[in-house]
This record gives C-alpha cells, structure tokens and sequence, in this order.
C-alpha cells in the first residue's frame, strides 16, 4: 500500500519539477518533498502566529541567521524521516541524495548568525511567542575556492533554484523611506518548528523591491538601461551579507541594509499593536520586548522613536519611556575597536530625520550626565554622536533597559573593560547569558549513533529536548559496556567523516589516527596559526627523527576570511602549503596529515564535528566572547584543547579541568605579561620554535611570490604597532604544545579517553540553547509558553 507521504510527494514533485517524480533530479525531488513539509506544517503555523500574536511577544532582531539547511531537521522535529525515505524510494531516488541537494541558507558569518539560528530553535520547542526578523540576501556567506591555496571568493546564489521554506507575504509589505530613494519591503516568512510540539515559530526575512517593476515610459522610449539602474538600485540593498565579521567596514550599503530590516519589522510590530490594542501606545512595551543582537540592529531604536513621534503623535517623554522599556541589547564582542560607529555625513546622506532624533538622544544624554555630575571627558566618550561618529554601542547602552554579554567571564570582562562607564552608570542594566547550541540539530541529527545510546541511556529520547538529563548517567563513566560503545561510535563517525572528505576533496586519511579539529572564521585571535606552527615543528621533528614513535593524527582545519582580511587570508595560504608539505613526504605516511575542508560552512560542520577526538579553542585568553562551537564538540564526544577563554571557561567547571586540557597565559595575567614581552627572545629560548618561524620565509615554504609569509612573520616579531606579536601566539606555543602533546598521547589508553568523552557528554546540558533561552525568557523577555 503506498503511504500518504508518497502519494504526496509525488503530486508536489509533479507540480515543480513538471514530470514525473522517477525523472526528477534530486534537487527536484528535494523541492517537492520541502514543499510538502511545508504543505504539512501550514495548519499549525498560521494557528501558532494567531496564538502568539495574543500576548507579550518577543522580537529577534539580527542581520544574520545562519540557518544552514532545513529539510532533514523539519522532517526529524515531525517524525517523518523514515517515512519520507520510504516516500522517496517508492520514486525511485534515494533520500540521502535529495537531502544533500539542498544549499545550505548561509545567511550568517559565524557564532553570531549561527546562535540566532540555535535560539530560534530553542524558543520553536519550547513555545515561546518569539518572531526573528533579518534580511533574505540573494547571496549568503560566499563559497570559498583554493587556487594554489590562496582563498577566491565566488557568490552562492543559494534560492536561485527555489526555496519553498520561505513564503512571500505580498500583503504584508511595507514602505521604507530613505532621504534618496523609497523601497518597498516583502517579507518573506520561514516556518521555525520545534521538537515535539506542534509550535511553529516564524522567521521573517525582508527583501527589498522597487516602487515600481520599472520606469515604463523609459523603457517604452528606448531608454532600457535607465529603466534598469533604479531597479538594480533597490534590489543592491539586500543582494549580500557583508562577509566582514567582527571588524567593520564603512559602507553606506551596509547602514541601509540595516536601517531596511529594522524600520520594516518596527513598521510591522507598531501596525500589529494598532490593530489590536488602538493608539494608546501606553502598553506597548508589556506587548513587546525586542532583543537587539549585536550592534547592527541599533537604529532600530531611533527608528522607533520616529515612528511613534511621527506617525503617532506621542510626545519624546512617552516615546523614550517606551523605546527605554522595548530594547534589549546583546553585546558579542570585547574588542573595544569591534564595536560600530559610522561616519555622521552617512546618516545625513540616508535619513535626516533618523539622524535629528539621535542628534536630540544625544544632547538629552549629555544633560542627563551633566546632572550626575560625570566629567566632561567621560560624557565625551560616552556620547552617541562624537567626533563626527555615530557610536552604535553607546545608543544601544543607554536605551536599552537589558545589556548582556555571552559566557561568564565575556560579561565580567563587559563590566571591567569594554563597557566600565556604562556599568558604573547602570550596574542594574548587565546580566550574563551563556550562549548555547541546540542539542536537536547538533547532537539528534548530526550523530544519530550517539544519539541513539543516550536513547538506550535515558530510556527514551527526551534529552533531545532536555539535556539536562544526561546529567545523571555521568556515573555510568565507569561502565566498561558504555565506553566501547562510545569508542564504536567514535570509530564509525571517523570512517564516515574520511570517506566524505576523500569524495569532497580527494583526500585520503586514516580513520585511526585521532582527529584534531579547528574550525571557525579565521582570524588572528582564534590563533589559527599556533595550530600550523604546532603542524610545522611536528613536521621538522619526524623528519630529524624518522623513527620518532608519534601518535597518528590528522589536523583538520575549516575557516573562511573576510575577503579584505590580508593576513588571515595568509594564514589560509600558509595551512594549504603546510597541507601540501606534509601529506606528499612519503617518510611522513600517516604519523600526520593536514586536511582543510573548503568552503567550511553548517553542512560540513555537521559532518566533522561528530567525527573529532579532539576540538581546539585556542584564542588568546579574553578574546573569544564566547564561543559555540566548543560546546558543539563537547556534546558529541570531542576534549576540548583550549585556553581559559569565553565559554571554555564554563566547559571546563562543566567537566573538571582533568576532562580537558587548558593552556596558555590566562586573562588576567596577560596585560603584565604583555609589558614585557619579547616574542624574539622568546622564539630563542622555545626549542623548535625559531626553525618554525624561519621556515616561513627562507624557502622551505612558498607563498608563490604573495609576500603573505613575511608579512606573517613580521606582525610577530617585529615591534610597532602591527607587530609585536599582539595575540600572543610565540608566548603560548610551549604550553600549546605540551598540552596538544599530552592530549595525543592520552588517547592511546583509548578506556581512560572514552572515560572523559562520557563525562563531557553528559555534562553538556547547560551549553543547550534551551537553558541560554530558558534564562532569557524568565530574565530578561519575561515571555512564558504559549500552548
Ligand atoms: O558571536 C558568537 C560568540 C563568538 C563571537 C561571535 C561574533 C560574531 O560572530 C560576529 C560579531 C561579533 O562581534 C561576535 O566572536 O565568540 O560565540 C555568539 O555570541
């Protein structure tokens, strides 16, 4: 008897790929089968809105949502997946192909787009009224290529072949006003379903259309170009994410996406509260709560202002009363030179109106701080509008009634350092929010061997969406029974993860050797080059030793770099020349390999993640706000290797530091350190370390000309301001080393390691994204589940 689902998706198959489902392609079954889950899902979607469209509702508002792909975690969260295999058979295709068909929505740089995605999972499964509002980009993150090593960037023109998980919501749209052009503004609605609920939260994704299709009479007259160039105009606003993560570049562009989102979605919200609760805007904020993630969604609090100044006639004092009690700023960065701040002429260029609210934000805060008696000085640096900037943080910390940072010692650090003047000002505003992941998506679906033994664990699958349940078979560690098991699956994930690696990149690795995994964006405070180096020196010391008795392991790396980042785009360079140095030197064999995933983005995070032994987080201490994907490795049975920074700090309180393996200077220490440090003599006085550094730049490795390697090479030796060595890598090596050393060789008493692999499974509970969601809803959105 054919099932529902196959009769389904033979009909939907039909209608988008226009033949029958035995001759579609998988991309087109793919399509057929995502519309029919969306088919599946409608119902419940348009009853969840209704519902939480009664109560507070909380707003999610982001530039980035690295969602990754959707069809497998939809198909999971409703319990079909065996049933839409089978579907897919009786067509004659294969389910496994049609799920890798699909493009991922890489509509995110990192952590920060990748968090928004977790959370918005979180709040679907556990029935929070929570709605995320951002931007459809034509081009996500763009897809990475190696020429001769280097990084060449190309677009990914991700919904160029359909999308049926976003739906056009035409009646819905709204106008968005800049001083030299008016754009129309479509949302585009992504159901969000939970697991085990029949919740379905949504996404709203705005694009970007012109007034009107086209200048008609231009067109008629011949003048095609013209007509066009308006068109292109608008459409430029949403064409791409801005690849440049934590740093910020100046670009008009960028301020009108993000003005774009933000006045669309307010819009939105402000009409949604007209129409149910009339003009008396006195309780729009027991309505509504907006968390601002990050910086870029800061002019949404202007943006409000004018809203209810303008189009509602409410005067400044009840308008900042409500912008006061609405926002809710997330701050994901220590880095004081991180945070945005653009050039005043770009916000006179793009909205006046916009800008004479801050500009009255900004004389109403100095007045405020004349009052406290702050000193001139101080109400300078704090202002919003100083030395011809908009400072977007500071906007963000005087209006906002929430400031939170993202792992323990990142708030700690907010409160001390990056924001000390707003905490002496407002102690009361900052709270912690340790960041998590979702335990659905990166424990359920990425490791279902993993998954299925804490089902045998727990005696059913509750975990997944209560982690904390794996809390009490901590003490099954001692069970021999438990830890071959994890060994096996350990053992298979590897093979899984070689063999889709060799097809990928035609790369060939031992599944026996322990897989030491890196990946993240590239930057010079992640450290990926204390990695290399540790690569390199490995490298020089079996050649001076070729009978050296070395554990077998593979260094597995995945970043991207900003396309304007030089040096980290060197540092990629100088990972592919060491790649190519070791894995073709036969007296090496399989003692070391370097593998480097191209175009690293969710997908093959899926597929490395479950497969490594051990997870390196090894920015220098007081750098990484947080970090998520530590938590992703621990979960699923990696050690963390790591420096005492954002949340390898809670990983190891989680574990016990002999579940880990911790190095480096730690924060606190390192400002002395750093007063008199001399990374010269200290590559003299490191064994190994000056051949490493040499070998940059005296011909063992070739950089084709590029300069990249010297430039390295200088920013750490060299003093002045861009080097000196001011992340600290030199300093660390020896620690890094001896720790990465010891790490190898624990894993030979492979008991004693899958000892320390349960213990970090099971005490990964508190790094789910349903507790981090959990503590805001309670703390900060005051939300409670909506049935
Ligand atoms: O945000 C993650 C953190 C991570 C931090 C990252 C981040 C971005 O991805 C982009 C901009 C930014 O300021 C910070 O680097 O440590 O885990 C989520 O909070």
């Amino acid at each position: 008897m054919t099932s529902e689902l196959t009769n389904s998706l033979g009909a939907f198959t039909r209608a988008v790929a226009g033949r029958t489902p035995e001759s579609s392609t998988p991309m087109e079954l793919w399509t057929g089968l995502s519309a029919n889950i969306v088919d599946l899902i409608a119902d419940k979607w348009e009853k969840s809105a209704k519902h939480a469209a009664t109560g507070r509702q909380q707003h999610y508002f982001s530039a980035e949502f690295l969602m990754g792909r959707a069809l497998l975690n939809n198909l999971t969260n409703l319990g079909l997946v065996d049933e839409a295999a089978a579907a897919v058979k009786a067509h004659g295709g294969n389910l496994t192909d049609v799920l890798e068909a699909e493009h991922d929505a890489a509509l995110g740089n990192g952590g920060l787009g990748r968090l928004a995605a977790c959370f918005l999972d979180s709040c679907a499964t556990l029935d929070l009224p929570v709605t995320g509002y951002g931007i459809l980009y034509r081009y996500g993150l763009f897809k990475q290529q190696f020429s001769d090593g280097f990084q060449v960037e190309h677009p990914d023109p991700w919904m160029e072949e359909g999308y049926p998980f976003v739906i056009r919501r035409e009646e819905e749209a709204r106008y968005v006003k800049f001083d030299d052009m008016d754009v129309r503004a479509i949302p585009y609605d992504m159901p969000i379903t939970g697991y085990g609920t029949d919740n379905v939260g949504t996404l709203r994704l705005w694009k970007s259309e012109p007034m009107e299709e086209f200048d008609y009479d231009a067109f008629n007259s011949q003048r095609f170009t013209e007509a066009i160039v308006e068109r292109e105009r608008v459409a430029d606003l949403c064409r791409v994410l801005y690849p440049n993560d934590t740093t910020y570049e100046g670009k008009i562009l960028r301020v009108r996406q993000q003005y774009f989102f933000v006045s669309a979605s307010l819009q939105a919200m402000v009409d949604n509260y007209v129409e149910k609760h009339g003009t008396d805007f006195s309780k729009f904020a027991e309505f509504n709560c907006i968390q601002l993630n990050d910086t870029h969604p800061v002019l949404a609090i202007p943006e409000l202002m004018r809203i209810l100044l303008d189009d509602h006639g409410l005067t400044w004092e009840d308008a900042w009363d409500i912008t006061q009690k609405t926002f809710a700023y997330t701050n994901h960065t220590t880095l004081a030179e991180a945070l945005e701040t653009w050039e005043y002429s770009i916000f006179q260029q793009l909205f006046g109106r916009v800008l004479e609210i801050i500009a009255e934000i900004d004389r109403r805060f100095r007045n405020d701080l004349v009052g406290r008696g702050i000193s001139e000085d101080r109400i300078h640096y704090l202002a919003p509008i100083s030395d011809g900037r908009i400072h977007m943080a500071w906007i963000a910390c005087y209006a906002s009634f929430s400031i939170n940072g993202v792992a323990a010692i990142h708030t700690n650090i907010l409160k001390k350092d990056t924001l000390n003047d707003w905490y002496q000002l407002w102690p009361e505003k900052f709270n912690n929010k340790t960041n998590g992941v979702t335990p659905r998506r990166w424990l359920n679906h990425v490791n279902p061997r993993l998954a299925r033994l804490l089902d045998a664990q727990v005696g059913s699958d509750a975990w997944v969406s209560d982690l904390d349940l794996l809390k009490p078979l901590a003490k099954k560690a001692t069970q021999k029974k438990v830890r071959k098991e994890l060994i096996k699956i350990k053992q298979a994930n590897k093979k899984d993860f070689a063999d889709w690696i060799e097809k990928r990149q035609g790369i060939t690795i031992n599944p026996d050797a322990v897989f030491d995994v890196q990946i993240k964006r590239l930057h010079e405070y992640k450290r990926q080059l204390l990695n290399a180096f540790y690569v390199l020196d490995r490298y020089f010391q079996i050649k001076d030793n070729p009978t050296l008795d070395v554990v077998p392991s593979v260094a597995i790396f995945g970043a991207k770099a900003a396309p304007g980042y030089y040096r980290a785009k060197g540092i990629i360079k100088l990972i592919n020349t060491i790649a190519e140095l070791v894995n073709n030197d036969p007296e090496i064999g399989d003692k070391l390999k370097v593998v480097f995933i191209e175009n690293y983005n969710v997908t093959p995070a899926e597929k490395v993640i479950p497969a490594a032994d051990i997870s390196e987080q090894i920015s220098t201490a007081g750098k990484e706000a947080s970090g998520t994907g530590n938590m992703k490795f621990m979960m699923n049975g990696a050690l963390t290797l790591g420096t005492l920074d954002g949340a390898n700090v809670e990983i190891v309180e989680a574990v016990g530091e002999e579940n880990a393996y911790i190095f480096g200077a730690k924060e606190e220490e390192l400002p002395s350190i750093m007063a008199s440090y001399d990374p010269y003599a200290t590559v003299e006085a490191t064994k190994g370390l000056s051949r490493v550094i040499n070998a940059l730049t005296d011909g063992t490795l070739d950089d084709n000309g590029s300069g990249m390697f010297a430039d390295i090479r200088r920013s750490l030796l060299e003093s002045g301001p861009d080097g000196s060595d001011i992340y600290y890598v030199i300093g660390d090596f020896a620690s890094y080393r001896e720790a990465r050393d010891r790490a190898l060789e624990d894993t030979l008493d492979e008991m004693e390691w899958a000892r320390k692999v349960w213990i970090n499974i099971t005490a990964s509970g508190r790094f789910s994204s349903d507790r981090t969601i959990r503590d805001y809803a309670r703390e900060v959105w005051k939300i409670e589940p909506v049935k």
